[in-house]
């Protein structure tokens, strides 16, 4: 069986060999600045927990140094890191968010 794929036929032993996409936590690091509460707004708003989950992670962070907000394709993580660290910056918060490969 062949299947097409940017323009190429391929064939299905071929295909089932090669690797799905990676996917990337992002993840949010521990700072003394920030408030607490702010970072359960950012949770809320960019990762969709609602605010007792918000509020777990938070404290995970706060306590443990760094926590994980979500694991996402590629493209979607860097997206979100982007936003997060653009919406803390607009605040004249330092907060960090990162991703790493899973
Ligand atoms: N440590 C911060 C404080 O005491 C709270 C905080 C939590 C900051 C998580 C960043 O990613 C963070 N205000």
């Amino acid at each position: 069986m062949a299947t097409q794929k940017q323009g190429e036929f391929i064939l299905e032993a071929e295909r089932s060999r090669t690797k799905p996409p990676p996917l990337y936590k992002v993840l949010l690091l521990n700072d003394d600045f920030t408030p607490m509460d702010f970072v359960i707004v950012v949770l809320q708003k960019f990762f969709g927990m609602d605010r007792e989950r918000a509020t777990r992670v938070m404290l995970q962070v706060h306590r443990e140094g760094m926590g994980v907000c979500g694991v996402f394709p590629k493209d979607v993580a860097a997206t979100k890191v982007e936003l997060v660290v653009s919406f803390a910056r607009q605040h004249q918060h330092p907060l960090a968010c990162v991703m790493e490969e899973n």
